[in-house]
């Protein structure tokens, strides 16, 4: 008898090949997605379907990764430099990435970057077909990278379970109606049974789009799409709750936190933690930051600002742009307010190990995310985790960060108003520890609760209730 499967396609394998003198390495990835997902995809005949971050030199090489790959129930779908410059690069980060992320200036209407966005959605729906898919088959499609790939599979696949989850924001119709072919994307999602977002206005403002642009109305979050009815709901992503609260209280963490607190002794340390990108508000928190000293003298030489900036997209114009605007401003504010051996700022542009992240969570006396838009925010859960141990810190978190709607007991903040961050920087950092640990203990509660293990579950039980309904309706 046939066994039904959990199939999970990204653009992204769970995995990192390095060549090392002649000799490919397989690095497991440590990504919230992979570990979520671990206990899933690795069971019985379960397999992920994605790009295994490679372009290989030769057959041989192809041949030798796809083997060692399915070991792991890893299937690769390879790409060449061309498809990778057009889909990922071009249609993924210069199109879809910034209008998700309110910046339509930054959007480059290449038509070569759909025509490859297409052509690389093709290539994954026939890597998923060729696996021999029955109807017990459950596939999971995650992220904005294949938002076609849920229709070309139901082409195929009338009846077959297709869920797909949106990490990044949804955009508002008038945004979204921009992108030249967004009649051909968003019947590329409806192909689904279940859209998901992390938040209800990523979740409206897609049934807005479809309503608008293709004129399909909505009831109860559904659609009704070519006869199927596809629901659009929310499922807010969490972390491996337990594995950063275990690792935090570590010997070698705690030695390594004790460090950095030495290092800063006697200052309140600020931490900020994100990929080098526009959307997290950088700029913005640094000007916040200079306002703080500026408005309040008597702080300077009691507080730093820890920020671990992590290499991204940099040879793309504005990321590029982005780090030398970072550099003239870390460079100015240390320039102007430091004083004899203080340092207002200490930047990290680097990616740093696990641990080290670890330890400066439990360092750290305020975390603060400022992004301008965010899905969720995974950072802040994280520092939540890491402090359940002794529930002192503060939290101060973006009111547009997807995470704004779980984690209400953070110090709220308008990204785009330094006011705000130099208030809450200056109210977390007075706040008395009773208070911190009244909020930290209910922000502890929700990150425990709602971590990655509990969203795999819960959007699987609602693909599985989705797809019971539509039989009944089909039988009846
Ligand atoms: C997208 C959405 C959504 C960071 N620096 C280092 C490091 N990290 C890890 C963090 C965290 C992850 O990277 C960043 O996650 P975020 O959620 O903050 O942001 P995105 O990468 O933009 O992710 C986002 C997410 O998808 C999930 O749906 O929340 O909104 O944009 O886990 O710990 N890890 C290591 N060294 C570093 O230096 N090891």
């Amino acid at each position: 008898m046939l066994k039904k499967r959990t199939i999970i396609i990204s653009n992204r394998l769970p995995i990192r090949i390095e060549k090392q003198h002649d000799t490919l390495e397989f690095l497991p990835s440590e990504g919230g997605l992979a570990t979520g997902l671990g206990s899933i995809y690795k069971q019985d005949d379960n397999i992920w379907i994605g790009w295994p971050g490679y372009i290989p030199e030769n057959e041989n090489e192809k041949i030798l990764i796809t083997e060692k790959l399915a070991e792991f129930n890893l299937i690769p779908v390879f790409l060449t430099a061309e498809e990778l410059e057009g889909y990922y690069e071009g249609f993924s980060n210069e199109i879809l990435w910034p209008i998700f992320h309110d910046r339509l200036p930054y959007a480059i209407f290449d038509k070569e970057y759909w025509r490859l966005y297409k052509q690389v959605n093709q290539k994954f729906c026939e890597a998923t077909s060729q696996q021999q898919l029955t109807l017990k088959d459950e596939i999971w499609i995650h992220d904005y990278q294949l938002m076609l790939l849920p229709q070309m599979i139901r082409e195929q696949h009338e009846l077959i379970s297709i869920g797909y989850f949106q990490h990044i924001p949804f955009p508002s119709e008038e945004l979204f109606r921009c992108i030249p072919w967004r009649d051909e994307i968003l019947s590329g999602l409806l192909g689904a049974d279940i859209v998901g977002f992390h938040t209800y206005n990523d979740t409206k403002n897609f049934l807005n789009s479809c309503l608008q642009i293709l004129n399909l109305p909505n009831t109860n979050n559904s659609v009704i799409s070519r006869d199927r009815q596809v629901f659009v709901e929310v499922f807010p992503m969490g972390i491996d709750f337990d594995k950063f609260d275990s690792l935090a209280q570590t010997e070698a963490v705690q030695k390594k936190a004790n460090e950095i607190k030495n290092q800063f002794k006697d200052l309140k340390i600020i931490l900020s933690i994100d990929r080098l990108d526009y959307s997290k508000g950088i700029i913005e928190r640094l000007q916040g930051f200079e306002t703080l000293l500026q408005k309040h003298p008597e702080l300077r030489e009691q507080i730093v600002l820890y920020m671990l900036v992590v290499p991204s997209r940099d040879t793309v114009p504005q990321y590029k742009a982005l780090r030398d605007e970072i550099d003239r401003m870390v460079g100015h504010i240390n320039a102007v307010y430091g004083f004899n051996s203080w340092t207002p700022i200490a930047y990290f542009y680097n990616s740093f190990p696990l641990e080290n992240l670890s330890a400066l969570y439990v360092a750290a006396d305020v975390c603060l995310v400022s992004s301008l838009k965010d899905g969720m925010n995974l950072v802040c859960k994280e520092y939540i985790a890491s402090k359940a141990h002794r529930l002192d810190g503060v939290l101060i978190l973006s009111e547009l960060a997807g995470a704004a709607k779980e984690l209400t007991d953070s110090i709220n903040i308008n990204p785009y108003s330094v006011d705000s961050i130099a208030s809450a920087i200056h109210l977390a950092i007075h706040m008395p520890v009773d208070e911190q640990r009244k909020r930290m203990k209910k922000s502890v509660e929700i990150v425990k609760k709602f971590n990655v293990f509990h969203w795999v579950k819960i959007f699987f039980n609602r693909l599985r209730e989705v797809k019971t309904r539509q039989k009944k309706h089909t039988t009846r």
